[in-house]
């Protein structure tokens, strides 16, 4: 039962923030990184396990750095090989989702010159109620980024059954040198299903019937 109750309660913060801006709220948390994990300056909130809670996590090389920023003064850094931390890693975060809806998922990346991993993408996940089956993905490499800022964006409709959004952003065959630098993340509906409204009430509504659907 712990699940559903801390469901019921993200959604209600969900409906709220949802009322607060009628234009497309991004349903990222922390998307620019400023916030610092309780558990090391080395990570973002909301973007490492059981910070505040179990809808993201960081891996790898991946780390919070103040070099420079799109944003305020954080970003997230995907690093080569000279940190020392294996040669691949990302961080990933996932917000309640809801079949039919389109999701755009977009960022602002910046590469040193020397950078060179083997894979760089940005993903969006559809996964069920608990997480235990990713229901459809939606890749989108990361390509033609240099030092200087450059957003790029990737949309996906989320299948049937989906309950949880999860975006991700990975690199892995890291060079030595260099670093991936994200900031500015965000996860916006683009559109709705037609089957429900998509006010804020929906979002509640919704979050009844989850609790309802597998309370038994
Ligand atoms: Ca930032």
């Amino acid at each position: 039962m712990t699940l559903p109750l801390r469901k019921s309660i993200l959604t209600a913060v969900g409906a709220v923030a949802f009322a607060a801006s009628a234009q497309a709220a991004n349903l990222l948390s922390n998307g620019s990184f400023e916030a610092e994990s309780s558990a090391s300056y080395a990570f973002a909130q909301n973007w490492k396990m059981n910070d505040p809670d179990d809808h993201g996590d960081a891996w790898g090389n991946a780390g919070r750095e103040n070099w420079r920023a799109k944003d305020g003064s954080f970003i997230m850094a995907i690093r080569g090989l000279w940190v020392d931390m294996g040669d691949n890693g990302g961080v990933w975060q996932e917000v309640e989702g809801q079949p039919g809806r389109t999701y755009r998922l977009s960022a602002w990346f910046w590469a040193d010159s020397m950078w060179n991993p083997q894979t760089q993408e940005m993903k969006l996940e559809f996964w069920n109620w608990d997480r235990s089956q990713m229901l459809g993905s939606s890749v989108q490499k990361i390509e033609g980024v240099g030092e200087d800022w450059k957003e790029i964006s990737l949309t996906a409709t989320a299948p049937e059954g989906t309950e949880w959004v999860r975006a991700v952003f990975l690199a892995s065959g890291v060079s030595s040198a260099g670093s991936l630098q994200i900031d500015d993340a965000s996860l916006e509906v683009v559109s709705s299903a037609p089957a429900n409204t998509d006010s804020g009430g929906a979002t509640e509504s919704s979050g009844d019937y989850e609790f309802l659907n597998f309370g038994e």
